[in-house]
């Protein structure tokens, strides 16, 4: 089976987990430790970043390879279109989303919540021990936004992001005012990507993502929660619901022993 080496909270994971179970592919998710495991991950990939696909002996790295990857080898159910101008478009609409929606989204997400210190907690990876747990939900909100200026994620950074958010929903918003999907009458890459991309903007209802009770929906507010969007999340959740697979096992997150995503361990 294909295994997917992950961090569960990661949006361009869900966005590969999205298409997956679009293509309807059975796979194991691995969660890879942050730090260690990555130094793991780079020996099996070259790179230390997540997603990455291991199939077979085959190793792909990265969100747009592996999609590309999936539906060379896996045609049925394909996400890109067959006519090449629609392709174009579909995957230049993919690289908008993977660099200016998924950067921002990370950016506005964590200004949002940044003075929910039980939130910032929440999405650190299971694995990350209790006292380390404990640091990050010590430091005030206040602090963060200092710490974060000069890296692109003080005050100003993170209102420029959510305002470059707004116009991307606006436009999305349009286009879903006149056709189903994003590129014509079928969903392709370029839905999937900005619907999972999307999550730190607004936490699907629904469990398909093992995250911490009480996440479900809550979002960036002006982003989740205003009505002149209403029909981007009405579109992401509809998405979601034909085509995501709600997890069945009990959330690793919980503390419960749940079985969770399978912890990283490269042979
Ligand atoms: N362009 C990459 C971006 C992947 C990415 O940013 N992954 C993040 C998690 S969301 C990561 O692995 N961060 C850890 C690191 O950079 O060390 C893709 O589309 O797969």
């Amino acid at each position: 089976m294909m295994e997917l080496y992950q961090f569960e909270a990661s949006h361009y994971c869900e966005k590969v987990r999205l298409i997956l179970d679009y293509k309807q592919l059975p796979y194991k998710p691995v969660e890879v430790t942050p730090g260690v495991g990555q130094v793991d991950l780079y020996r099996l990939a070259g790179q230390r970043q997540v997603p990455v696909l291991k199939d077979g002996e085959t190793v792909v790295a990265d969100s747009s390879a592996i999609a590309t990857y999936l539906d060379e080898t896996y045609p049925e159910r394909p996400i890109l279109p067959a006519d090449g101008a629609m392709r174009a478009l579909c995957l230049m609409l993919e690289d908008w989303a993977d660099e200016s929606i998924g950067p921002n989204a990370r950016k506005a997400m964590l200004g949002a919540f940044s003075q929910h210190p039980s939130f910032r907690t929440a999405l650190l990876p299971a694995s990350t021990p209790d006292v380390v747990k404990g640091l990050v939900s010590a430091v005030p909100g206040d602090l963060l936004n200092l710490l974060g200026t000069g890296i692109g994620f003080g005050a100003d950074d993170i209102k420029a992001a959510t305002l470059s958010l707004q116009k991307a929903l606006t436009s999305i918003c349009a286009v879903l005012a006149e056709r189903p999907y994003l590129v014509g009458d079928q969903p392709t890459l370029t839905d999937f990507t900005v619907a999972g991309i999307s999550m730190y903007l607004k936490f699907p209802a629904q469990r398909y993502v093992d995250l911490p009770d009480g996440l479900g929906e809550k979002g960036v507010p002006g982003l989740a929660d205003a009505p002149e969007y209403e029909r981007f999340w009405t579109w992401r959740d509809r998405l979601y619901a034909d085509y995501r697979q709600v997890r069945s096992e009990p959330p690793q997150n919980s503390g419960n022993g749940g079985s969770g995503p399978v912890k990283i361990g490269i042979e």
